[in-house]
């Protein structure tokens, strides 16, 4: 009997054992990955900042009441092509070789793509890629030209270019949809990335939300008409709303009242590509609001303020076709069963300025573009409504996925994968004391100078170089808005050495070399004004 029960026990043990592989194998999730491009944290309402409570993200939202808000997520280097670079590789710019737009990025390296696949995942890329040469290893990819437009855009697929009649957003969530519904193998577990186009310049909202938020009025912040005493590169930008956006192009202002002719248009392509069907809705639907403003008669502080304002509405229409997307792409997680086992992550390349500061774009180590709004749902993982204060940052993505792929993590990713921070199985504290920051592209659109960084939980501390040589250095529990350059004050000289060291240490630790802090000034006026000129 002993002997029975013991083989029973055995067997019983090893029939478990093999029900658990299986169901371990089962258990790879799908990942939807959906990012959109220049989304700042202060637009999506879950993060509770007072312009998003008057333009809400209900679906969006969603994904954080069914799993996971970070608070704390941050960008390695504040721009498009990098910051998707980084994604792709889990290594920082300086080793995955693209450090500022308008570089090729080398597609024969190791990406997250390519693991996923050896794992025995398909996967597809579609909308907007801007790492200039074509994606390599996705099942499927259909993208964006460069930039992309909002209205009628052009896609790539390797073979052919193809204009599609319609807005953007709406487009890639619907060809994102299609590959789920129709196109992939059904038998594989999958990772979509769809990538937005929107909210990014020039703001253009979809035909149906063009007056959407025109009777809020947006709080603007208390920094908007901000000096920058002791900031010497924000001094020297170009990104203040009221001085460098493009009237016609960015606030689609007319020149006179009665008139739909845009004011400065650079490039004329982005409305001229409209049909004329939709230039005449989207035509009655600024003219009133154009001449109502014409009528105003403004000067000033007021015309600083009305730009704000038009600029924060129609981002937020924009953002508004985002949100129904998500909705769209939930749903239909839900009905057909697959979100039960699908990571959906939500994100942008990098956050974005509404008015702070007197900004708009990004690039700068200054928290609005260093914060990367990240939610992430994993029913069984994912704890619904819960926060994450660890300071993560993009270059953990790639880990992340391949770890709740249950692939291997290569060890020369940089990141760490935040499946421990999912499964509470490491405090948020403990997780990283610090994160590193460096942003190259200058000169360059807006005029921002190159400079690297260290955040720890409370302080920051900011190198501007090549042209310029200014250390900044933030006590964000005291001073969040980052107004008050604290570098070199006295009180706060502890402070200031240990960040430096922890700089350094990092800078060790990622292989920073020499190499990084050469200018190429020379080189990039070349390629950025030439090409420009
Ligand atoms: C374009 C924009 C800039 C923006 C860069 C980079 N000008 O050049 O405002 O900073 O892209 O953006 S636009 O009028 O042509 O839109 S990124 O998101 O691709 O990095
Ligand atoms: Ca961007």
């Amino acid at each position: 009997l002993m002997f029975s029960l013991l083989l029973f026990n055995s067997c019983k043990n090893s029939s478990e054992g093999n029900k658990e592989d299986q169901k371990e194998k089962q258990k790879k999730p799908n990942i939807v990955f959906i990012m959109t491009d220049d989304h700042a944290a202060q637009a999506i309402s879950a993060y509770g900042h007072p312009i998003s409570q008057l333009a809400p993200t209900p679906n969006i939202d969603r994904i954080a009441e069914n799993g996971v808000k970070f608070n704390h997520n941050f960008v390695t280097n504040s721009i498009c092509g990098p910051s998707r670079a980084v994604i792709l590789t889990g290594k920082h710019s300086h080793v995955n070789g693209f450090r500022m737009n308008g570089e090729v990025f080398d597609g024969s390296q190791p990406t997250l793509p390519k693991y996923l696949e050896e794992a025995g995942y398909q996967t597809a890329l579609i909308g907007k890629w801007h790492l200039h040469g074509l994606p390599q290893g996705f099942d499927y990819w259909n993208i964006l030209v460069d930039q992309g437009n909002y209205y009628n855009p052009d896609f790539i697929d390797g073979k052919d270019t193809t204009r599609i009649k319609g807005y953007a957003t709406d487009i890639i969530t619907d060809k994102g949809l299609d590959w789920i519904k129709n196109k992939r193998e059904k038998d594989k577990p999958f990772m979509l990335m769809v990538q937005h186009k929107a909210p990014h310049r020039n703001w253009m909202p979809p035909l149906r939300h063009i007056n959407k938020y025109d009777s809020v009025e947006f709080p603007l912040p208390d920094s908007y008409f901000a000096d920058h005493e002791g900031q010497v590169a924000a001094q020297q930008q170009l990104q203040t709303i009221y001085r460098d956006m493009y009237e016609g192009h960015d606030l689609k202002m007319t020149v006179a009242k009665g008139s739909d002719s845009l004011k400065h248009n650079p490039w004329k392509t982005d409305f001229r590509r409209m049909t004329d069907e939709q230039r005449a809705t989207w035509n009655e639907g600024y003219r009133p609001k154009n001449d109502a403003f014409h009528e105003a008669n403004l000067s000033g502080k007021e015309l600083a303020r009305w730009k704000g304002q038009r600029y924060i509405r129609d981002y937020m229409a924009t953002v508004a076709a985002v949100d129904d997307g998500v909705g769209k792409i939930l749903d239909y997680l839900e009905e057909s069963g697959l979100a039960e086992n699908t990571l959906v992550v939500y994100t942008t390349d990098q956050g974005f300025y509404l008015g702070e500061k007197g900004f708009f774009d990004k690039r700068f180590m200054y928290e609005e573009s260093l914060a990367m709004p990240m939610l992430m749902q994993l029913p069984g993982v994912i704890e619904p409504g819960s926060e994450i204060d660890a300071l993560t940052q993009n270059l953990d993505f790639a880990p992340t996925f391949l770890d709740l792929a249950q692939a291997e993590i290569p060890e020369d990713m940089q990141g760490k994968s935040l499946k421990p921070l999912l499964t509470d199985a490491i405090a948020d504290k403990d997780f990283r004391d610090a994160v590193y920051y460096h942003y190259y592209d200058f000169p360059a659109f807006h005029m921002v100078k190159r400079h690297y960084g260290v955040r720890t939980h409370r302080y920051k501390l900011i190198h501007f170089y090549d042209d310029i040589d200014e250390w900044e250095m933030y006590d964000l529990k005291n001073d969040p808005n980052e107004m008050n350059n604290i570098y070199g004050n006295k009180d706060y000289a502890d402070v200031q050495k240990r960040l430096h060291n922890k700089l350094e240490s990092l800078q060790e630790k990622y292989n920073v070399t020499e190499e990084e802090f050469a200018t190429s000034s020379e080189e990039k006026i070349d390629r950025v004004y030439r090409n420009f000129a």
